[in-house]
């Protein structure tokens, strides 16, 4: 479909926030456009096709609640979904619905702007099209805005290469090749072990090593899988009330780590590890809090560590000295015991940095690498960067960008003061990454539609968050982070990974809480925005 015409509510992005923005709105009797950059749906699933990428969220959490019969009906093969099975999942729920109908794709947005006489979004697409909407909601994602760091010499390079998060669909062939993978954040830990398996040599570019806990990926038992679909909506609940809305069959732990005694520390330590993924950081109540409950977690993966990988040299440089969690916690499938293969090769930049690329691979300041591929696992321009690509104005057509020069100002990371009408699906200043994204979008989208139909039936034109609304929310999201360790490291939740990026801690911790200051706003007539 070609975009064009004016509707109630124009929707940028078609991954799963923007997917469910359209069914919802129709549901509400909105006329409701999306646009989306992508040749389809899925987002985040459609752009990481790279080798052996997997949601660190279980699949029977990863997934959409709204509808009962969706639920009952999807069957997930494994207990980590891949890549190609979400973006089936995608697919499906696109066709079940019928939403391609009401989404243009290959369409970029290249600016959106308030024309404050109408009291609409005026949105102009790269291909010239313009569109306009009463609401705009943005649901491009938190990690879509690739980052590829500036090496001098990329467009000399004479091999392949492809950045993890804009991955080929076709693919690439790395048998009898030399390849280097850059990066070892999720999106690196997650490769390597697979590009390890194809390619004649890979080298590991490693700045910084990452904590990784293994995933113990397995096909789902019908057993399990019946036990949740016989009451999915109380399974979906549970989670709810979950700080991070998610893995209420494996809650946190709620006892100090340094109220044990070492034995019953490393039991719990390990039985977490045995089990796998991301509630290894529930093993106790503090570890997100207290320094020294953190380093006692830190140090039993650096002996997990030491324990794999069978060279002491590599397992040293594979030991990260930094907090536990405080960049997002890698789930893996055999990263460690990848680098007792013949044909990997660990190279610390951190000691030597990379200082171009050349036409026949790369150069530090020690060594020249010989490569045939490069994979850029270089991560994203988090949380902002996908807004601040597009040409946003509000009021006086005030640039989003300048708004937000300080760094992300949102109330309730739903909506910016001078920006009215305007909603952001999983926007800084909300739960969004710190959260199952399934669960968040939902919240969101579903206190959307009501927050519009709340206007509509009583004929008010624009709402906006009142400035003092949103500095009070804006200090209340950084006296959450400032009760935990995460802005002690440089993570991309913090915008540490990007050059010149102002550092704020935009996610918000604690999703139940979160839905119930979402909840109270509402039903005090949308309490701190302005309804005009
Ligand atoms: P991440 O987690 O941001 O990881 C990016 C990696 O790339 C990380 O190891 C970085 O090292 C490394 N990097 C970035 N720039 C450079 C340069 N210039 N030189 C060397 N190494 C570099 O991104 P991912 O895609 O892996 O994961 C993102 C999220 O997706 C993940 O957290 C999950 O939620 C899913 P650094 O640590 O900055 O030293």
């Amino acid at each position: 479909m070609s975009a064009h015409g004016d509707f109630d509510v124009l929707v940028i992005g078609a991954g799963f926030g923007g997917m469910y923005m359209v069914h919802s709105a129709r549901q509400h009797g909105l006329r409701v456009h999306a646009l989306e950059a992508g040749g389809d749906v899925g987002g985040t699933w459609y752009w990481n096709r790279y080798p052996g990428a997997r949601c660190d969220v279980e699949s029977l959490e990863y997934s959409y609640g709204f509808s009962d019969d969706l639920q009952q009906d999807w069957v997930w093969t494994e207990r980590y979904a891949s890549q190609p099975e979400i973006l089936a999942y995608a697919d499906h729920v696109a066709t079940r619905f019928d939403l391609r109908r009401d989404i243009s794709f290959t369409t970029t947005v290249r600016s959106a702007t308030f024309d404050e006489e109408r009291s609409r979004w005026i949105v102009r697409t790269e291909a010239g099209e313009e569109l306009s909407g009463q609401f705009l909601v943005t649901a491009i994602g938190c990690l879509s805005a690739a980052n590829i760091p500036p090496f001098p010499g990329l467009e000399h390079f004479g091999g392949e290469w492809q950045h993890t998060g804009r991955w080929p669909a076709t693919g690439l062939d790395f048998s009898g090749k030399r390849v280097g993978v850059i990066g070892t954040g999720s999106s690196g830990v997650q490769s390597i072990p697979v590009i390890a398996g194809q390619a004649e040599k890979l080298f590991v570019f490693q700045r910084t090593p990452a904590y990784t806990v293994p995933a113990h990926n397995r096909a789902l038992s019908g057993e399990e899988e019946k036990a949740i679909k016989a009451d999915y909506p109380a399974f979906r609940a549970a989670n709810r009330l979950m700080i991070t809305a998610m893995g209420s069959r494996f809650p946190l732990n709620d006892v100090s780590a340094l109220a044990v005694s070492p034995d019953e520390r490393e039991r719990l330590f390990e039985e977490r590890w045995e089990r796998g993924g991301l509630g290894f950081m529930g093993s106790f109540n503090d570890l997100l809090i207290d320094a020294a409950a953190n380093e006692l977690a830190a140090a039993f993966v650096r002996n997990k560590i030491r324990t794999i990988v069978e060279d002491p040299d590599v397992a040293g440089r594979l030991c990260p000295t930094t907090t536990i969690g405080c960049k997002r916690l890698c789930v893996d499938t055999g990263y460690y015991a990848t680098f007792n293969r013949d044909n990997v090769e660990l190279v610390d930049v951190a000691a030597a940095p990379i200082t171009e690329i050349t036409a026949a691979g790369l150069r530090t300041t020690e060594r020249a690498f010989d490569l045939d591929c490069i994979v850029f696992a270089t991560g994203f321009d988090a949380m902002t960067g996908a807004l601040s690509r597009i040409d946003i104005r509000g009021r006086g057509g005030m640039p989003l960008t300048d708004a937000w020069a300080e760094g992300p100002r949102t109330y309730l990371g739903l909506g910016v003061a001078g920006f009215p009408n305007l909603f952001t699906i999983t926007g800084p200043g909300s739960p969004s990454v710190l959260a199952n994204m399934v669960v968040a979008v939902e919240q969101h989208v579903d206190w959307i539609t009501g927050c519009i139909e709340h206007l509509r039936t009583r004929g008010v034109r624009e709402i906006e968050p009142t400035a003092e609304a949103q500095d009070a929310w804006v200090t209340f999201v950084a006296d959450v982070a400032d009760f935990t360790l995460f802005p002690t490291c440089n993570s991309w939740y913090l915008g540490a990974n990007i050059e010149g990026k102002r550092r704020v801690f935009m996610p918000l911790l604690g999703f139940p809480e979160y839905v119930e200051q979402c909840e109270r706003v509402a039903a005090k007539g949308y309490e701190g925005f302005a309804l005009i």
